[in-house]
């Protein structure tokens, strides 16, 4: 038999800072479950105070040491901090990942820190998907302040910036992660770059070559643009950090005022409802007589009896004509 859940109480008991409720929500909606929608519609008046900052960066370049020291900071400051660490690569969910829990292990303890890992393999549209959802319930439950951790492979550090107010990319001295950034396109998603691991050799070196990159970039842009910093940190040992939540805040002012932060939330919403329009769509495509539409047209493509884009209209128009009737 499944347990009922009041969805209503769910929402108020974490609004009133109940780790627990906070991460039974995460959890209904990170499962897609019956009461997704429920949840999704009781969310939604509470939402848009957080401010969203996503970090991304290459495996093991302090991303979650770097979390963990903004959490202090964000905390001196008076304000409650969510924590999302988002692991690409991983099917499990749930607790925290054992290196963040180490990392992150100084804020166990407070009530006005939320720490949850998340999985995104396996989802479709990965991050797209199910860190959005969590965000909205972290934002509902009151947290000023939503840190979004992300390893930066493939897609991931593209889709966290359609999450984010504000990006942070981290890179280490020595890991060619200069040259790297550059040809990940990750210069354009960038906000702040941050030269972590700065007790190593090479710091001042990836420092210069990230200033001048960013100096290059700007040449091509037109209008007034931000200039990304380039912060130097020692996260380990808790130096810079101050800089980098002083960058956050100057980006912000500068989103502000150029009217910027609410251009990238109104791209992130608009990114959220066609990822859940798309779903459906393919959800019905998939339901299709029976589930056999995409099959036959495929085979009929295969035989050379229908080109694909004919057989895609006779699809998308099959799709219309079972809303319709
Ligand atoms: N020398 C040095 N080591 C650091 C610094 N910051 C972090 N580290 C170490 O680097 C290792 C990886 O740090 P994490 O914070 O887990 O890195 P991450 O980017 O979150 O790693 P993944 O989540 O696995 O991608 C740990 O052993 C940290 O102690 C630093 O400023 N200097
Ligand atoms: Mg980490």
């Amino acid at each position: 038999v499944p347990r009922t859940i009041n969805v209503g109480e769910l929402i108020d008991r974490a609004r009133d800072h109940d780790p627990r409720a906070i991460a039974r929500l995460i959890s209904l909606v990170e499962d897609a479950s019956p009461e997704l929608r429920e949840v999704a519609a009781a969310l939604a008046p509470h939402t848009g105070r957080a401010m969203v900052i996503g970090l991304t960066g290459s495996p093991g370049v302090g991303k979650s040491t770097s979390t963990s020291g903004l959490v202090s900071a964000f905390r001196a400051a008076g304000h409650r901090v969510g924590v999302l660490a988002v692991d690409p690569s991983s099917p499990f969910s749930g607790g925290a990942l054992l290196g963040d829990r180490v990392r992150m292990q100084e804020h166990a303890t407070d009530p006005d820190v939320f720490i949850r890992s998340m999985a995104t393999r396996g989802h479709l549209g990965g991050l797209s998907w199910a860190t959005p959802q969590a965000l909205r319930v972290l934002d509902a439950a009151g947290f000023d302040v939503v840190l979004i951790e992300t390893v930066g492979v493939g897609q991931s550090e593209v889709e966290i910036v359609s999450l984010a107010d504000t990006t942070l990319v981290l890179v280490a001295p020595g890991m060619g992660d200069g040259i790297q950034a550059a040809k990940a396109g990750i210069l354009e998603v960038a906000d702040i770059f941050v030269v972590n691991k700065a007790d190593r050799d090479g710091a001042d070196q990836a420092i210069r070559e990230l200033k001048h990159m960013v100096s290059l970039g700007r040449r091509e842009q037109e209008g007034p643009s931000w200039r990304q910093p380039v912060v130097r940190t020692i996260a380990a040992r808790g130096e810079g950090l101050t800089d980098v939540v002083e960058a956050i805040e100057a980006h912000r002012t500068w989103m502000a005022e150029h009217g910027e932060l609410e251009r990238r939330r109104t791209a992130r919403a608009s990114a959220e409802v066609e990822a859940i329009a798309l779903a459906q769509l393919r959800d019905r495509m998939g339901d299709l007589r029976g589930g056999d539409a995409l099959a036959q047209y495929a085979k009929q493509v295969m035989a050379g009896e229908l080109d694909p884009y004919a057989a895609a209209d006779a699809l998308v128009a099959g799709l219309a004509d079972a809303t319709a009737g």
